[in-house]
Protein backbone atom coordinates (compact mmCIF):
# COMPACT_ATOMS: atom_id res chain seq x y z
CA UNK A 1 0.00 0.00 0.00
CA UNK A 2 1.61 3.08 -0.80
CA UNK A 3 2.43 6.83 0.95
CA UNK A 4 2.55 9.10 -1.18
CA UNK A 5 4.50 12.32 -0.20
CA UNK A 6 3.58 15.93 -2.41
CA UNK A 7 5.99 18.68 -2.28
CA UNK A 8 3.36 21.64 -2.16
CA UNK A 9 -0.35 22.17 -1.32
CA UNK A 10 -0.17 22.83 -4.92
CA UNK A 11 0.51 19.69 -6.49
CA UNK A 12 -2.47 18.15 -4.80
CA UNK A 13 -5.41 17.25 -7.32
CA UNK A 14 -8.70 15.11 -7.31
CA UNK A 15 -6.86 12.19 -7.91
CA UNK A 16 -5.22 12.27 -5.08
CA UNK A 17 -8.29 12.52 -3.19
CA UNK A 18 -10.07 10.00 -4.81
CA UNK A 19 -7.25 7.49 -4.48
CA UNK A 20 -6.89 8.32 -0.52
CA UNK A 21 -10.81 7.85 -0.28
CA UNK A 22 -10.18 4.56 -2.30
CA UNK A 23 -7.87 3.34 0.58
CA UNK A 24 -5.39 2.61 -2.23
CA UNK A 25 -2.93 4.91 -0.18
CA UNK A 26 -2.00 4.42 3.29
CA UNK A 27 -1.14 7.91 3.47
CA UNK A 28 -1.22 11.07 1.45
CA UNK A 29 1.84 13.21 3.19
CA UNK A 30 1.91 17.36 1.71
CA UNK A 31 5.48 18.76 2.39
CA UNK A 32 5.54 22.14 3.75
CA UNK A 33 1.78 22.60 3.85
CA UNK A 34 2.20 25.75 6.33
CA UNK A 35 4.94 27.78 6.10
CA UNK A 36 7.64 28.06 8.78
CA UNK A 37 6.44 31.88 9.89
CA UNK A 38 2.69 30.10 10.21
CA UNK A 39 4.31 27.13 12.14
CA UNK A 40 5.76 29.06 14.26
CA UNK A 41 2.97 31.38 14.87
CA UNK A 42 0.58 28.66 15.68
CA UNK A 43 2.77 27.29 17.65
CA UNK A 44 3.58 30.27 19.86
CA UNK A 45 -0.48 30.67 20.27
CA UNK A 46 -1.12 27.50 20.73
CA UNK A 47 1.50 27.12 23.67
CA UNK A 48 -0.09 29.70 25.98
CA UNK A 49 -3.85 28.82 25.78
CA UNK A 50 -5.72 27.02 28.20
CA UNK A 51 -5.19 23.17 27.88
CA UNK A 52 -7.76 19.88 28.51
CA UNK A 53 -7.08 16.30 28.55
CA UNK A 54 -8.79 14.91 25.13
CA UNK A 55 -10.11 11.91 26.24
CA UNK A 56 -10.89 9.37 23.80
CA UNK A 57 -14.20 7.31 23.33
CA UNK A 58 -13.74 3.80 23.22
CA UNK A 59 -15.28 0.83 24.72
CA UNK A 60 -14.07 -1.00 27.27
CA UNK A 61 -16.29 -4.29 28.99
CA UNK A 62 -18.79 -3.77 26.26
CA UNK A 63 -19.63 -0.01 27.52
CA UNK A 64 -18.30 2.68 26.29
CA UNK A 65 -15.58 4.85 28.24
CA UNK A 66 -13.56 7.84 28.07
CA UNK A 67 -9.80 7.05 27.85
CA UNK A 68 -6.96 9.56 28.62
CA UNK A 69 -4.00 8.90 26.17
CA UNK A 70 -1.94 11.52 26.99
CA UNK A 71 -3.30 14.18 24.39
CA UNK A 72 -4.36 17.70 25.25
CA UNK A 73 -6.30 19.65 23.62
CA UNK A 74 -7.23 23.21 22.96
CA UNK A 75 -10.82 23.94 23.10
CA UNK A 76 -13.19 21.28 22.87
CA UNK A 77 -13.91 18.42 20.81
CA UNK A 78 -16.74 16.84 19.11
CA UNK A 79 -16.81 13.52 21.11
CA UNK A 80 -17.66 15.38 24.29
CA UNK A 81 -21.34 15.65 23.11
CA UNK A 82 -21.45 11.71 22.80
CA UNK A 83 -23.07 11.19 25.51
CA UNK A 84 -26.53 13.08 24.14
CA UNK A 85 -28.12 13.19 27.56
CA UNK A 86 -25.16 15.74 28.54
CA UNK A 87 -26.99 18.86 26.91
CA UNK A 88 -24.86 21.13 28.59
CA UNK A 89 -21.67 19.71 26.79
CA UNK A 90 -22.90 19.85 23.76
CA UNK A 91 -24.38 23.63 24.00
CA UNK A 92 -20.39 24.33 25.29
CA UNK A 93 -19.00 22.36 22.27
CA UNK A 94 -20.99 24.43 20.07
CA UNK A 95 -20.71 27.88 21.96
CA UNK A 96 -16.59 27.12 21.82
CA UNK A 97 -16.76 26.42 18.36
CA UNK A 98 -17.76 29.67 16.83
CA UNK A 99 -15.39 31.11 19.93
CA UNK A 100 -12.12 29.59 19.19
CA UNK A 101 -12.54 30.21 15.53
CA UNK A 102 -12.95 33.68 15.58
CA UNK A 103 -9.84 33.62 18.29
CA UNK A 104 -7.58 31.75 16.39
CA UNK A 105 -8.28 34.24 13.14
CA UNK A 106 -7.77 37.45 15.56
CA UNK A 107 -4.78 36.05 16.85
CA UNK A 108 -2.86 34.26 14.85
CA UNK A 109 -2.73 36.05 11.28
CA UNK A 110 -1.70 33.24 9.08
CA UNK A 111 -4.28 31.19 7.26
CA UNK A 112 -5.38 28.54 9.45
CA UNK A 113 -4.02 24.89 7.75
CA UNK A 114 -6.53 23.31 8.42
CA UNK A 115 -9.29 25.75 7.05
CA UNK A 116 -6.78 25.63 3.96
CA UNK A 117 -7.01 22.27 3.52
CA UNK A 118 -10.98 22.51 3.42
CA UNK A 119 -10.59 24.99 0.64
CA UNK A 120 -8.42 23.40 -1.57
CA UNK A 121 -10.76 20.18 -1.29
CA UNK A 122 -13.87 22.66 -1.77
CA UNK A 123 -11.84 23.66 -4.94
CA UNK A 124 -11.01 20.12 -5.86
CA UNK A 125 -13.82 17.70 -5.20
CA UNK A 126 -17.14 17.74 -6.86
CA UNK A 127 -19.64 17.61 -3.83
CA UNK A 128 -19.97 19.97 -1.50
CA UNK A 129 -16.95 20.43 1.07
CA UNK A 130 -17.96 22.22 4.44
CA UNK A 131 -17.86 22.16 7.85
CA UNK A 132 -19.74 19.66 9.66
CA UNK A 133 -23.50 20.61 10.89
CA UNK A 134 -25.26 19.20 13.43
CA UNK A 135 -29.15 20.32 14.53
CA UNK A 136 -28.28 23.68 12.90
CA UNK A 137 -24.89 23.95 14.41
CA UNK A 138 -21.66 24.40 12.60
CA UNK A 139 -18.71 22.19 14.53
CA UNK A 140 -15.26 23.30 14.83
CA UNK A 141 -12.11 21.98 12.54
CA UNK A 142 -8.55 22.25 13.40
CA UNK A 143 -8.36 21.50 17.06
CA UNK A 144 -4.58 21.47 18.84
CA UNK A 145 -3.13 18.57 19.93
CA UNK A 146 -0.26 18.82 22.41
CA UNK A 147 1.86 15.89 23.95
CA UNK A 148 4.37 16.09 26.31
CA UNK A 149 7.14 13.43 26.79
CA UNK A 150 5.79 12.17 30.09
CA UNK A 151 2.64 11.37 28.73
CA UNK A 152 3.91 10.18 25.22
CA UNK A 153 3.92 6.14 26.50
CA UNK A 154 0.05 6.38 26.80
CA UNK A 155 -0.18 7.05 22.94
CA UNK A 156 1.08 3.86 22.09
CA UNK A 157 -1.79 2.44 22.21
CA UNK A 158 -3.47 1.92 19.34
CA UNK A 159 -6.87 3.25 18.10
CA UNK A 160 -9.30 3.95 15.37
CA UNK A 161 -11.74 6.87 15.25
CA UNK A 162 -15.22 6.93 13.82
CA UNK A 163 -18.11 9.32 14.18
CA UNK A 164 -20.94 7.29 16.03
CA UNK A 165 -23.44 6.28 13.38
CA UNK A 166 -26.24 8.11 15.59
CA UNK A 167 -24.64 11.27 14.72
CA UNK A 168 -24.49 10.45 10.63
CA UNK A 169 -23.48 6.69 9.05
CA UNK A 170 -20.20 7.97 7.14
CA UNK A 171 -18.92 5.90 4.32
CA UNK A 172 -15.55 6.56 5.47
CA UNK A 173 -13.64 8.17 7.96
CA UNK A 174 -9.90 10.15 7.50
CA UNK A 175 -7.82 12.74 9.94
CA UNK A 176 -5.79 15.91 8.46
CA UNK A 177 -2.97 16.47 11.01
CA UNK A 178 -0.57 18.95 10.34
CA UNK A 179 2.50 19.62 12.70
CA UNK A 180 3.76 22.12 14.38
CA UNK A 181 6.22 20.54 16.46
CA UNK A 182 7.63 17.04 16.48
CA UNK A 183 10.02 15.60 18.76
CA UNK A 184 13.83 14.83 17.49
CA UNK A 185 13.57 11.05 18.63
CA UNK A 186 10.42 9.49 18.26
CA UNK A 187 6.69 11.13 18.29
CA UNK A 188 6.21 8.70 15.02
CA UNK A 189 2.72 7.86 13.82
CA UNK A 190 2.30 4.09 13.28
CA UNK A 191 -0.40 3.37 10.90
CA UNK A 192 -1.44 -0.59 10.73
CA UNK A 193 -2.40 -1.76 6.31
CA UNK A 194 -5.43 -3.45 7.30
CA UNK A 195 -8.73 -3.26 5.93
CA UNK A 196 -10.42 0.04 7.52
CA UNK A 197 -13.19 -1.13 9.89
CA UNK A 198 -17.14 -0.01 9.76
CA UNK A 199 -18.43 2.54 12.04
CA UNK A 200 -19.51 -0.46 14.19
CA UNK A 201 -17.15 -2.29 14.01
CA UNK A 202 -14.89 0.11 16.07
CA UNK A 203 -16.93 0.18 18.81
CA UNK A 204 -17.11 -3.79 18.80
CA UNK A 205 -12.97 -3.40 19.41
CA UNK A 206 -12.12 -3.70 23.61
CA UNK A 207 -9.67 -0.84 24.32
CA UNK A 208 -8.88 -2.98 27.29
CA UNK A 209 -7.59 -5.71 24.88
CA UNK A 210 -3.91 -6.00 24.22
CA UNK A 211 -4.20 -4.64 20.30
CA UNK A 212 -0.86 -4.29 19.57
CA UNK A 213 -0.29 -8.08 20.21
CA UNK A 214 -3.22 -8.77 17.85
CA UNK A 215 -2.48 -6.75 15.20
CA UNK A 216 -0.04 -7.36 12.07
CA UNK A 217 3.15 -5.29 11.10
CA UNK A 218 2.86 -1.60 11.06
CA UNK A 219 4.03 1.49 8.97
CA UNK A 220 5.86 4.32 11.06
CA UNK A 221 5.82 7.63 9.12
CA UNK A 222 7.76 10.59 10.94
CA UNK A 223 5.93 13.71 10.80
CA UNK A 224 7.87 16.78 9.54
CA UNK A 225 7.21 20.49 11.05
CA UNK A 226 4.78 21.54 8.39
CA UNK A 227 3.63 18.55 6.83
CA UNK A 228 0.00 17.57 6.76
CA UNK A 229 -0.51 13.78 7.14
CA UNK A 230 -3.82 12.38 5.83
CA UNK A 231 -5.04 8.88 6.49
CA UNK A 232 -8.12 6.73 7.49
CA UNK A 233 -9.04 6.84 10.95
CA UNK A 234 -11.04 3.51 10.78
CA UNK A 235 -7.16 1.79 10.52
CA UNK A 236 -5.45 1.29 13.64
CA UNK A 237 -3.38 4.05 14.54
CA UNK A 238 -1.14 5.30 17.32
CA UNK A 239 1.65 7.36 18.05
CA UNK A 240 5.44 6.39 19.05
CA UNK A 241 6.56 7.68 22.33
CA UNK A 242 9.27 9.96 22.85
CA UNK A 243 11.87 10.98 25.57
CA UNK A 244 11.83 14.71 25.88
CA UNK A 245 9.95 17.47 23.88
CA UNK A 246 6.79 17.90 22.91
CA UNK A 247 4.74 16.85 19.79
CA UNK A 248 1.93 19.62 18.69
CA UNK A 249 -0.91 19.46 15.37
CA UNK A 250 -3.84 20.73 14.54
CA UNK A 251 -6.19 18.07 13.53
CA UNK A 252 -9.38 17.61 11.52
CA UNK A 253 -11.44 14.60 10.50
CA UNK A 254 -13.13 14.42 7.14
CA UNK A 255 -16.04 12.12 6.73
CA UNK A 256 -17.22 10.98 3.32
CA UNK A 257 -20.84 11.25 3.12
CA UNK A 258 -22.85 8.58 0.81
CA UNK A 259 -23.78 10.77 -1.28
CA UNK A 260 -20.09 12.11 -1.77
CA UNK A 261 -20.07 15.28 -0.16
CA UNK A 262 -17.17 16.10 2.41
CA UNK A 263 -17.59 17.16 6.43
CA UNK A 264 -14.92 18.42 8.60
CA UNK A 265 -14.79 18.50 11.63
CA UNK A 266 -12.68 18.14 15.34
O1 LIG B 1 -1.07 13.02 15.86
C1 LIG B 1 -1.10 12.21 14.94
O2 LIG B 1 -0.10 12.01 14.23
C2 LIG B 1 -2.35 11.40 14.66
C3 LIG B 1 -3.47 11.78 15.55
C4 LIG B 1 -4.68 10.88 15.52
O3 LIG B 1 -4.79 9.93 16.25
C5 LIG B 1 -5.76 11.19 14.57
O4 LIG B 1 -5.65 12.16 13.80
O5 LIG B 1 -6.77 10.48 14.59
FE1 LIG C 1 -6.75 8.98 16.03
Amino acid sequence: MEIVTLNTAGELNRDHIEKLFNDDYLALRISDFLPDPAVRAFKKFIQTQHMEDYKYVGVENGEKKEVYLGVKRVGRSFNTTYDQSNTKARDEYFELARKNTTFFREKVPHLNPVDHLRLLFDELWPQRVGLACYEGNKTFAGVPRITFAEDSPSMEKPHYDALPAKFKTLLKQFSVNVYLEIPDTGGELEIWPERPLSADEVYQVDMKSDLRQKLGKSVLLKPLKGEAILFNTRRAHAIRSFPDGCRIGMQSFIGLEQNGELIFWS
